[in-house]
């Protein structure tokens, strides 16, 4: 295969002096990993994760903080066939990451053969030239050696048939934690030279709202089957600090929407006399918590915003 170079741990890093500091994408099809590889890469979760496709639906980005840079993750939706509006809105908004950013990760797991999703994807990545594409291999835990090295030539000849100059090929494991580290070393110098883009100590630019809204649809999304974890959209409308409280036992009071598309999904979200509903303020409320570093009441109300997927006016309401 001649020319292929794999990256292991053991690989020498150059030593530079100067500062860099930019912005790197993940892109690949739903469910290949890419915000799990974000979470470990920041440290902290900053983008909600599940094993349903199409978990994240709008950019989220992750801010890694080294003494010599400052690394923008760029999580994106999962490009994939869209069947909806949501879903053309979700594939504008990552085409247009890719021209915004210093590199590109294309993220495909090791435990599924390419498909004609991860195909599509490439050669769109082909059409973009002046960015660098770095392959990530993700989920490398859950193969052996030799079905890892047959994903790796594979990837390599991938490149090769459409013409794309893989930066690096890169295996990592960000639920095993391996070569998370290396994979933003080799990153960080494709970064141009620069100051800090973000305070230090930020490890995202989401705003608080948002974030609750996604560790509730989170929660949500937890257990639901078929249709309807694209069917739920999460607007917190409300988080005020209840008043009258002792200054050594502050409450924040959050009031929050779940949204379905129908009726009748009403039933499984809300569970036999709102059991499921239930688990999932209090699943919910924990991870809240330990965001706001404050204990927190949440309120929560199933509303039917019908067929909001297709509707623009419905997805404007929704945040898209
Ligand atoms: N075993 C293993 N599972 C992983 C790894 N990375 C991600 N997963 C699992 O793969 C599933 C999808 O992960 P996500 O990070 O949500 O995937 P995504 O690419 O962000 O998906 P979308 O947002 O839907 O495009 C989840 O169930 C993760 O727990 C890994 O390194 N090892
Ligand atoms: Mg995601």
């Amino acid at each position: 295969m001649g020319g292929m170079s794999v990256r292991t741990q053991t690989s020498e890093q150059p030593a530079e002096s100067v500062h860099r500091a930019g912005f790197a994408c993940f892109v690949g099809r739903p469910n290949a990993g890419k915000s799990t590889l974000t979470n470990a890469l920041v440290g902290q979760k900053v983008a909600i994760t599940s094993n349903r496709p199409q978990t994240t639906r709008h950019t989220v980005r992750g801010i890694v903080h080294r003494p010599d840079a400052q690394l923008i993750l760029v999580d994106t939706p999962g490009l994939h066939k869209p069947r909806t509006l949501l879903g053309e809105r979700l594939n504008d908004v990552v085409r247009t990451t890719w021209a915004e950013v210093d590199v590109i990760g294309f993220c495909l797991p090791a435990d599924q053969k390419l498909g004609p999703g991860d195909r599509f994807i490439a050669k769109e990545l082909a059409g973009i030239k002046k960015t660098p594409k770095v392959a990530i291999v993700t989920k490398t835990d859950l193969v052996d050696p030799k079905t890892l090295a047959e994903q790796l030539i594979a990837i390599d000849q991938l490149g090769k048939e459409l013409g794309i100059e893989w930066a690096e090929i890169v295996p990592v494991s960000a639920v095993g934690d391996k070569q998370v580290d290396l994979l933003a070393d080799l990153l960080i110098p494709m970064l141009p030279e620069g100051p800090a883009l973000y305070p230090e100590g930020d490890l995202t630019d989401e705003p608080e709202q948002v974030m609750v809204a996604e560790l509730i649809r989170e929660a949500a999304l937890e257990g639901v089957r078929d249709e309807l974890p694209h069917s739920i959209a999460v607007v917190v409308e409300e988080m005020l600090p209840r008043e009258d409280r002792p200054a050594d036992r502050p409450l924040l009071d959050i009031h929050a929407n779940v949204y379905i598309e129908r009726p009748s999904q009403k039933g499984i979200i809300i569970g036999p006399k709102g059991k499921r509903l239930k688990e999932v303020g209090i699943k919910s409320r924990k991870h809240i918590e330990a965001l706001l570093g404050t204990p927190v009441f949440l309120d929560l109300h199933v509303k039917v915003a019908k067929d909001w997927q297709r509707d623009p006016r419905q997805l404007r309401k929704l945040g898209f």
